[in-house]
């Protein structure tokens, strides 16, 4: 049983050591929410809301993120008792549309406090089954081929298992080529981020030929049925990010023939108990899945570390260890990769699995509330 009595909400500021850039935009210092849940019973579980700073990946952002916390998600949550984690998403989706970012850091949050509560491994709690993942490189668009071919090269021979490239128009063939050439025989990806219309098939079509594992969200963050065009039109398959919100897009996505993967990431389709029902989904129709990412912190980390050690989760995941992302993380350990390219699941620790490094936290905290149960 939980029934929270306490949530605090903080907002820090957290530099990345590199600027990342996407068709849609570019971030140097990741602003973060983070949440510190605490249950009647005493447990307490930290969890991170995905929201970015702008609205080019999601219509949600930090601001708006700490605002449907405070004003429509804490007060369905807070003092109310639930049996069970996988109960809250109902009750945060009854009349009440979208905000699936805001609704997940609070329901991931709460299977969080349930596994610290339980005194078992977040992992263990959700049915996970690795004991190690293995862990891919997402890397932002470069100045040059030459330039991505470098960072390409590089990231393989750390062993990353797979190296996913941002594309935009202009962006695009000439730079997968040249990657594809300094790594004939590596895991390549691309990610469009919706930079691209029916009308670029002939060019997406070109491609084909670089033997990519896919290409992921080409078209816009919300269309399915043009995907499912596009992807008559490619022999690579499509991965769908952006457009996978809830089990029944995924189900949509299978009707329609809009993709062939699924990347799932927890905090776009409003937590843990919808990412779960996609994996399952996904799993009985033999679609791979895999874990995205959207530059977490080691707390957000922790809960795609667990998600991904589901044994759906057949392609390695956005899932870079810290030191990809900071000069030093907020947690202890620092998430770390071996030399086979694979990252431990803590099933020795209960819990997210994690240490909070609270005190840092605290000098990079630049706002704060804390939101109560009624009494
Ligand atoms: O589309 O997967 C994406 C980061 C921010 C917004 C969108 C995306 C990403 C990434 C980052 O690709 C992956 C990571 O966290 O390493
Ligand atoms: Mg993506």
């Amino acid at each position: 049983m939980i029934r929270l009595d306490q949530i605090t909400l903080r907002e820090i500021h957290l530099p990345l050591r590199e600027p990342f850039r996407i068709s849609s935009g570019t971030v140097s210092e990741r602003r973060i929410v983070l949440l510190e849940l605490r249950d009647a019973s005493g447990a307490v579980a930290w969890s991170e809301c995905v929201a970015g700073e702008w609205p080019n990946y999601s219509s949600e952002t930090v601001d708006t993120a700490w605002l449907a916390i405070e004003a429509y998600v804490a007060p369905r949550v807070l003092g109310v008792r639930f049996d069970k984690p996988a109960d809250v998403h109902a009750a945060l989706e009854r009349d009440f549309r979208g905000h699936e970012m805001a609704k997940a850091a609070v329901e991931m949050g709460m299977w969080g406090v349930a596994a610290a509560q339980a005194g078992v491994p977040l992992a263990q709690l959700i049915g996970g089954t690795r004991e190690r993942i293995a862990v891919g490189i997402s890397l932002g668009i470069q100045a040059s081929p030459q330039a991505l071919a470098d960072k390409a090269v590089a990231a393989s021979a750390e062993g990353y298992h797979k190296v996913k490239i941002k594309i935009e128009p202009g962006r695009d063939v000439e730079y997968l080529r040249a990657a594809r050439l300094a790594l004939p025989s590596a895991e390549l990806m691309a990610d469009a981020n919706n930079a691209y219309t029916l009308a670029d098939a002939g060019l997406l079509a070109e491609l084909d030929e670089l033997n990519l594992m896919m290409i992921e969200q080409p078209l816009a963050h919300d269309d399915l049925v043009r995907h499912a065009e596009l992807q008559r039109r490619l022999r690579t398959a499509i991965c769908l990010d952006e457009s996978i919100t809830s089990l029944e897009r995924a189900q949509d996505m299978v009707t329609l023939g809009a993709g062939r993967i699924i990347n799932i990431k927890p905090g776009r389709v409003g937590g843990f108990n919808v990412s779960v029902a996609i994996h399952n989904y996904c799993k009985r129709l033999g679609i791979p899945v895999w874990c995205g990412g959207m530059l977490e912190s080691g707390i957000g980390r922790a809960y795609n570390v667990a998600l991904a050690s589901l044994p759906n989760f057949t392609l390695p995941g956005d899932l870079s260890p810290s030191r990809r992302y900071w000069e030093q993380d907020i947690v202890f350990p620092q998430w770390t990769m071996d030399d086979e390219g694979m990252m431990t699941v803590p099933l020795d620790r209960t819990g997210i699995g994690v240490e909070i490094d609270v005190d840092r936290i605290s000098a990079l905290t630049v706002r704060r509330a804390v939101l109560r149960s009624p009494a």
